[in-house]
């Protein structure tokens, strides 16, 4: 690739308004006075680097990136509890700027990893000074607890490059189980907490 700026600036666009989008969800509900099931939104571009890590390890030729390569734009969506994802997933679903590709549950089916989230490849129309572009984003919907998970084990994989040694292994597995157990348990004192939040935010105002 000559020129990653020029290649990356619509995936860049698509991050940045997809945010402002996403966010502006939570914004809704705030001016509604009801609870958010979106706690907060983040997105990133991949790196350079993780790109070409990817395009090696699954044989993605230059051609093929933005077709096979679906999480370049990657947008991630924040819940308290379970039962909010699939809140969210029915209000993108509802959406007509993107349209939806593929759904893949990691909530239901948790890979062998123990990793847990819902993910969304959606197909969004960014609009560039040569005309309008189409491109994959990925947006990753998950609880607080499988986050916090995540982001761990991202940042161990980074450092054993998916050769995790054995304890570690077995740790990051109990690790899963107890984030598993805390979104379980949240939910069971679900109406308690979300009573108390809303005591709270009244409170403030
Ligand atoms: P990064 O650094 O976040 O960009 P595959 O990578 O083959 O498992 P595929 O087909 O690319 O999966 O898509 P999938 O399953 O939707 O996974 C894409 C992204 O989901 C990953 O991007 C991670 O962000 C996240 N993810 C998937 N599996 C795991 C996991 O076991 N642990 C963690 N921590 N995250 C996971 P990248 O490119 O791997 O990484």
């Amino acid at each position: 690739m000559d020129n990653w700026d020029e290649f990356l600036a619509p995936y860049k666009q698509a991050v940045e308004e997809l945010k402002v989008k996403l966010r502006g969800i939570r914004k809704q509900f705030a001016i509604e006075d009801d609870r958010s099931p979106i706690e907060f939104v983040t997105g990133r571009v991949k790196p350079v680097p993780s790109i070409l890590d990817k395009m090696n390890a699954k044989k993605i030729p230059m051609e093929r990136i933005h077709c096979d390569m679906q999480d370049i734009a990657g947008l991630r969506m924040m819940c308290q509890f379970v039962d909010d994802i699939k809140n969210v997933v029915e209000i993108l679903r509802k959406r007509n700027d993107f349209k939806i590709i593929e759904e893949k549950d990691y909530i239901s089916h948790k890979k062998p990893s123990g990793y847990r989230s819902y993910h969304m490849v959606v197909e969004y129309p960014v609009q560039t000074i040569h005309g309008e572009k189409k491109l994959l984003a990925e947006i990753q919907i998950r609880t607080l607890a499988m986050n916090f998970w995540a982001t761990i084990e991202h940042s161990l994989n980074y450092k054993y490059n998916g050769d995790f040694p054995e304890e570690i292994q077995t740790r990051l597995q109990r690790a899963a189980e107890a984030a598993f157990r805390l979104d379980e348990e949240m939910s069971l004192i679900r109406e308690e907490i979300q009573e108390a939040q809303l005591f709270f935010t009244k409170k403030k105002e």
